[in-house]
């Protein structure tokens, strides 16, 4: 029997239940009040870049072109089943598509590290969750912008922001999360190897589905983190809050046996891509295949040596009734 758990610390709404409850982590979580945060040696969360923090929210870039900063949790994830919930903000004076460049919410191996993909490292081993404000790759907005994606990376995929990151992403979706009237939230939940990510920018106070992967293989022990760069166009890129709950599931025993037989995840990994394999095995031969082979082969052969032989027969006789 699933219980239904309503939580009092996200407005008490919530979709599908396929968990039985949940469990707010405190030491995963980045909630108001922010104390200490950057400053304290207790804190369990770093700032970088222009980060800094106000009573209300945690403002990654001021609405400034060429700015890059970034929050990170200290403590590696060691919890299994889990969900994320993003509150965030983004907001400033730039028209409509005269704004940038978004944010990033992060799993990732490595923490405080610069880079080119939202303020932080390329070619990140880990998943990536990006509020993509700027659309870069083509100006005819085949896609509506801000777009949100989920990608993973193995350390040597690597994001192309000119594209937009089309060419690595998962999944994604639409979400106007830009100067909006309402709040803007998003949610990133993984448990079973399955990835899902939903939004809710409309102010309805429900989850719309906005990515699902399944067979997404993470290894334990990595950092959640944000972060936001702008360019030549920018934006206030707010973070409200950031809410790890830990999901107690329900597991088969079969699920559980088969847990328990899977090598360790050492990269992350997505089963059945081509981009995530790393070796391609040439499947070997079984014993019936090889004598079916062979059999087919001689079979093969043999019926090429008897249409070759008539053939070169018929030529044989059809010259010498040239000649004579
Ligand atoms: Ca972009």
């Amino acid at each position: 029997m699933v219980a239904t758990v309503t939580k009092t610390n996200l407005d008490g709404f919530r979709n599908e239940q396929d968990f039985i409850e949940d469990f707010l982590k405190r030491e995963y979580s980045l909630v108001k009040p922010y104390r200490g945060l950057g400053l304290s040696s207790s804190s369990q969360w770093d700032l970088m870049g222009t980060a800094m923090v106000t009573p209300d929210y945690v403002r990654l870039t001021p609405d400034l072109q060429s700015r890059q900063g970034a929050v990170w949790s200290r403590i590696p994830l060691s919890v299994p089943d889990w969900e994320l919930q993003v509150h965030f903000k983004i907001h400033g004076q730039g028209k409509k598509n005269l704004n940038g460049d978004g944010m990033a919410i992060w799993l990732t191996k490595d923490r405080m590290q610069n880079g080119p993909v939202f303020g932080n490292m390329n070619q990140f081993t880990g998943l990536g969750i990006f509020i993509d404000t700027y659309p870069n790759a083509d100006k005819n907005l085949d896609r509506l912008f801000p777009f949100v994606s989920v990608m993973l990376g193995n350390g040597s995929l690597s994001y192309d922001h000119d594209y937009d990151g089309r060419t690595t992403e998962l999944g994604g979706c639409a979400a106007m999360t830009r100067n909006a009237v309402y709040d803007t939230l998003l949610l990133v939940r993984y448990s079973k190897n399955r990835l899902t990510l939903m939004v809710d920018v409309d102010g309805k106070q429900e989850w719309k589905d906005c990515a699902d992967v399944t067979g997404l293989r993470l290894p334990s022990g990595y950092f959640f983190g944000a972060s936001s760069a702008t360019g030549d166009l920018s934006d206030n890129h707010d973070l409200i809050a950031m809410k790890l709950y830990q999901l107690t599931v329900e597991r088969t025993p079969e699920e559980e046996e088969a847990e328990e037989e899977e090598e360790e995840v050492t990269i992350p990994r997505v089963d059945n891509m081509e981009q995530f394999q790393v070796e391609v095995q040439e499947e070997e031969m079984s014993g019936v295949q090889f004598f079916f082979t062979l059999l087919f082969s001689v079979l093969g052969l043999g019926v090429l040596a008897v249409v070759g032989l008539s053939v070169y027969g018929r030529w044989k006789e059809n010259k010498r009734k040239r000649f004579y």
